[in-house]
């Protein structure tokens, strides 16, 4: 990157990620990226926060925010977006800690955010996909994607991707904090909230490998809070329609036929 590029962070929200986080970072870091990492940690049991603080210690493009308990994917990136911006950060990076989100593919992500306010790391466009994933995971992503696309409106292919790279000012303009979701379905809330302020929305491909370490946090609970989620996304959706029609109608035939 030159210096004409912008200051980039990336915000890794981890839970039990102590088999993956320091290979992670490692792999970053080797990439020679001018990219400042701030790991979530929500008191993993397994110690995930103690070797981010080692690795703090150790590098100063690390820094670690702690929570007290696990209190969520979503509002784990509203704490990291708000160290981001507060430290002047112009793109800001989210990707999960376990590998399915290659680091390979930052510098196209960065690369890609000059053109984009926001960029996903996309399964599911032309050269996009999944690795071992089995038939269930896959009906879950697609059908999560369907809803996403048929009751959201969502344009964008892959909704549900948190492997993201946003414009500050997008941050700036979608407060994080405001998003009322606070688990994976965070991510669906906050691309509605993109793409209703008219932001410009580019996906990248990537291969999305399952994790070989460690264990899935998605749970039947999270599942069903995405789907009140979808529901009181498309009641929004459907009111901003009416209000559009009332507005229509009430300036009048004139402003049907323009
Ligand atoms: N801080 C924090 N991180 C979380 C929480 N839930 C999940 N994560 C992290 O968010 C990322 C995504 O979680 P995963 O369990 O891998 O979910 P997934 O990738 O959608 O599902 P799998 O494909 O089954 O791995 C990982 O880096 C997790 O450690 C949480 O409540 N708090
Ligand atoms: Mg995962």
């Amino acid at each position: 990157m030159t210096s004409t590029e912008p200051r980039a962070t990336l915000v890794l929200p981890t839970y039990n990620e102590r088999e993956n986080l320091p290979a992670l970072v490692a792999a970053i870091q080797a990439l020679e990226l001018p990219i400042h990492i701030i790991v979530v940690d929500d008191n993993s049991p397994d110690g995930t926060g103690a070797l981010a603080d080692a690795l703090a210690a150790r590098s100063a493009q690390v820094s670690v925010i702690h929570r007290a308990g696990k209190l969520g994917l979503g509002t784990a990136y509203v704490a990291g977006f708000r160290q981001a911006l507060a430290d002047g950060a112009e793109a800001i990076l989210t990707m999960d800690a376990d590998f399915s989100h290659h680091p390979r593919y930052l510098p196209a992500m960065l690369e890609a955010s000059r053109s984009y306010d926001l960029v996903i790391g996309s399964r599911y466009v032309r050269g996009g996909g999944v690795e071992n994933w089995g038939p269930e995971r896959k009906l879950l992503s697609w059908g999560a994607n369907r809803l996403a696309h048929l009751i959201v409106g969502l344009h964008a292919r892959d909704c549900t991707a948190g492997f993201r790279c946003y414009r500050r000012r997008v941050l700036e303009t979608v407060d994080p904090a405001t998003i009322r979701a606070d688990g994976y379905s965070y991510l669906v809330e906050m691309l509605y909230r993109v793409q209703e302020q008219g932001f410009s929305v580019g996906e990248i491909p990537i291969i999305f490998a399952d994790r070989r370490l460690g264990q899935s946090k998605i749970s039947r609970s999270e599942i069903l809070k995405a789907g009140r989620t979808v529901a009181r996304l498309a009641g929004r959706r459907l009111r901003r329609a009416g209000r559009r029609l009332r507005a229509s109608l009430a300036a009048g035939p004139v402003s049907w036929l323009i």
